[in-house]
């Protein structure tokens, strides 16, 4: 299966919530305001959320008076166009997923440095194993760092995923010290010439004083032994919590650099549509999406093929 197929295969529940809602828009012919009513239905259903469902009635509305449309399948090229747009906004650098496999920054020169951060359970440790196999398979050696040495099966979680993927680990103990643990990782990781280290962290929000301090600590380290780096901080969030994904993001926001988001579990879940209030409400693109749990279920996230995908049965 090729890589759009699979993205369209993973947005099935969204596309189903989304465009039976919208066919009743179609079954109109003229625009009046059931028309609106049916769109702002099938919007939220998709989890675009209240605030990015607002925007868009608006703009159509507006697009609407401006260029005259009488019928209500009018509307919904206006409707693509405007999703296609927020979500662009942020992701222009991939055009499709054909185009790249890995939209990340690499510093050429040197070691890349790739910090992971999230709430409980969002996936990031998945993600590490998914990223990692996805960066050899594209010719780079990749390292990881078990930096979540809270939770006691972590370390043996991430082993498993770094074997998976046929990459080294760097580990200690539960209970060590996390910034210790990436400080020998990166050493480990310039003596072996590695070009990419991925490190998990542990997953603490409700603790925030204490997330912040340790995220604190692990980026003076990261720092200081690699200029310039962390040159990704990745936040994975979870499609299925929907608009929560926006609260989380908004908290991290303000605890680390991110510079990207994951989205995990976008198959399997009807609220897809939250990568439009992502969009939206962030200013952090959407670089990669999870859709399964298997190594190769991590993809780049292309505007343009997420658009066409949401669309494809309606046009
Ligand atoms: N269906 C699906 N499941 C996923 C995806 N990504 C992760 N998961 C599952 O989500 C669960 C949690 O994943 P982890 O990688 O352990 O999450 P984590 O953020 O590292 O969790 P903590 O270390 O506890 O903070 C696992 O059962 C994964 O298999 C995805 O894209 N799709
Ligand atoms: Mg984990």
């Amino acid at each position: 299966m090729g890589l759009f197929d699979k993205l369209k295969l993973g947005l099935a529940k969204t596309r189903r919530a989304f465009s039976d809602r919208v066919e009743m828009v179609l079954r109109r012919r003229r625009i009046d305001e059931d028309v609106f009513e049916e769109l702002e239905d099938a919007l939220l259903s998709a989890d675009v959320g209240l605030d990015t469902t607002g925007f868009l009635l608006d703009r159509l509305t507006k697009e609407a008076r401006r260029e005259k449309l009488e019928t209500a399948d009018q509307l919904i090229p206006v409707l693509r166009r405007e999703i296609h747009a927020i979500v662009a906004a942020r992701t222009d650098s991939v055009k499709s997923v054909s185009d790249s496999m890995t939209s990340l920054y690499y510093d050429q020169n040197g070691l890349t440095v790739v910090l992971v951060v999230g709430v409980n359970g969002v996936g990031k440790t998945t993600t590490i194993g998914k990223l990692a196999y996805a960066l050899k398979q594209e010719g780079k050696r990749v390292m990881v760092a078990a930096g979540d040495t809270f939770r006691a099966a972590a370390i043996e979680q991430l082993s498993v995923w770094a074997d998976r993927a046929g990459v080294d680990i760097i580990k200690q103990t539960t209970g060590s010290d996390a910034a210790a643990v990436i400080f020998d990782a990166i050493e480990a990781a310039k003596a072996r010439r590695a070009d990419v280290l991925l490190c998990d962290t542990a997953g603490r929000l409700q603790n925030k004083a204490h997330l912040m301090d340790e995220l604190e600590k692990i980026y003076r380290v990261i720092a200081r032994e690699v200029p310039g780096a962390p040159h990704e901080t990745l936040l994975v969030l979870d499609a299925t919590t929907g608009q929560n994904a926006i609260i989380q993001a908004k908290l991290f926001q303000d605890v680390a650099k991110v510079t990207g988001i994951v989205l995990t579990k976008l198959d399997g879940t009807a609220k897809g549509g939250v990568v439009i209030a992502i969009g939206k409400e962030l200013k952090i693109p959407v670089k990669w999406v999870g859709l399964g749990e298997r190594l190769e279920d991590l993809q780049p996230f292309s505007a343009d093929d997420f658009a066409t995908a949401l669309f494809d049965s309606l046009s």
